[in-house]
């Protein structure tokens, strides 16, 4: 198997990582090296800041025509626990976010089946009307596309008009593992990777800028995550709009894919290393601290990570598949654990404009 030392020397001159130096990161027991590895570009980038933000999570509805597998979120209209939110209750978690001094209002939700295209301009309209101030980073690649559709209007133009709505930035979420072979397994009805992709790249073209992320610990292999990482590179090189790349530790429970436990806290650490490595062209790594937890959160900013998310509040994503952290998070606490960790805590908009007064 091939050395860390061959891929120290490259990180130390900034060269960038080959598909099969990934891949050795992903085979090597020795994550200490690794986490130091990462740990030099983190500090390269971001130097000794971490970054957090004041922001809220609406998740909307969770009826959604995909029924992915590996998904506890949705239901099918008419099942029990589907729900959706009218404007009053979305507005009133609005207010509620504004009220907390959130910067951020995070929107996401199922690919719901008869929600007219005007249902997503108007919440988006009516949030901005009462909080110009806030950022509103709404719709995954997944519900753009599934919105576009019920728009009948090409993926462009749909986000133009989200745009003119309120829309600021896209989440980076459904982009799980873009081989076809996971896909197939884990979520047949999604919508392809390389659409998801063409996706990011309207956007982008837009000047909407957007997160990626990469959701693991199910059925893939150490090959298809560099793959996927690879392909978000590759974007990335083209269009420069990905601001922070998120891993999403699976989390099993309530699901249709089978495995008795979540992932390992080690292996968490590594995923996280090894996007700080291989994304060389990423400005941010986010630990989100409602799937990693705040302790492991904290421990990875000496593993690549430079961002921990923020407040959150009310997540229900992850906490249907069984996360068992809490719904939100003081900004004293945050602000603490980072400062314990040895870093600079630093408040940021979505957007990356820091220090915001804290
Ligand atoms: O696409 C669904 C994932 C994503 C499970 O951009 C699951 O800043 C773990 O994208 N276990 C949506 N993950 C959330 C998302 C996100 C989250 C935080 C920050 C940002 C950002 C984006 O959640 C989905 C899917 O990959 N997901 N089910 C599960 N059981
Ligand atoms: Fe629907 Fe998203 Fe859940 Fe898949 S992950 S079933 S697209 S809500």
């Amino acid at each position: 198997m091939k050395s860390l030392r061959s891929i120290r020397e490259k990180v130390e001159s900034g060269e960038r990582l080959s598909a099969s130096d990934g891949v050795a990161l992903f085979k090597s027991n020795d994550v200490l090296e690794t986490g130091r590895l990462a740990n030099i570009v983190r500090e390269r980038k971001n130097g000794n800041r971490a970054y957090y933000i004041i922001n809220y999570h609406i998740n909307y509805a969770n009826i959604c025509v995909n029924r992915c597998r590996f998904c506890a979120f949705s239901r099918s209209a008419g099942e029990d626990g589907a729900y959706e939110m009218d404007m009053e209750e979305i507005l009133r978690r609005a207010d509620e976010a504004a009220r907390m001094g959130a910067t951020e209002i995070h929107i996401v939700g199922g690919l719901h089946p008869a929600l007219p295209f005007e249902f997503y301009t108007e919440m988006l309209r009516e949030i901005r009307s009462r909080h110009p101030h806030i950022h509103l980073q709404a719709f995954t690649a997944v519900e753009i596309a599934h919105i576009a559709g019920v728009g009948g209007m090409p993926v462009g133009d749909a986000l133009v008009e989200l745009r003119e709505a309120g829309l600021g930035s896209l989440p980076g979420g459904g982009a799980e593992v873009f081989a076809p072979r996971v896909r197939r397994e884990i979520c047949p009805e999604k919508l392809p990777g390389e659409k998801w992709l063409d996706v990011m790249r309207t956007a982008h073209r837009l000047n909407i800028r957007s997160n990626a992320t990469m959701l693991y610990g199910h059925v893939e292999t150490p090959e298809e995550k560099i793959e996927h990482l690879i392909k978000l590179r590759e974007l990335q090189d083209e269009t420069g709009g990905f601001m922070s790349f998120i891993p999403l530790a699976f989390h099993p429970r309530n699901t249709g894919i089978s495995r008795r436990f979540g992932t390992t806290g080690i292996e968490d650490l590594k995923h996280l290393a090894i996007a700080r490595l291989m994304l060389d062209n990423f400005d941010h790594i986010k630990a989100f601290w409602i799937m990693l937890g705040l302790k492991l959160s904290q421990v990875s900013l000496s593993f690549g990570v430079d961002d921990i998310d923020g407040t959150v509040v009310e997540e229900k994503i992850t906490h249907m598949a069984g996360a068992e952290t809490p719904r939100g998070v003081s900004v004293e606490e945050l602000r603490g654990l980072i400062r314990e960790a040895g870093r600079t805590p630093v408040r940021r908009d979505t957007l990356y404009n820091a220090p915001l007064d804290s």
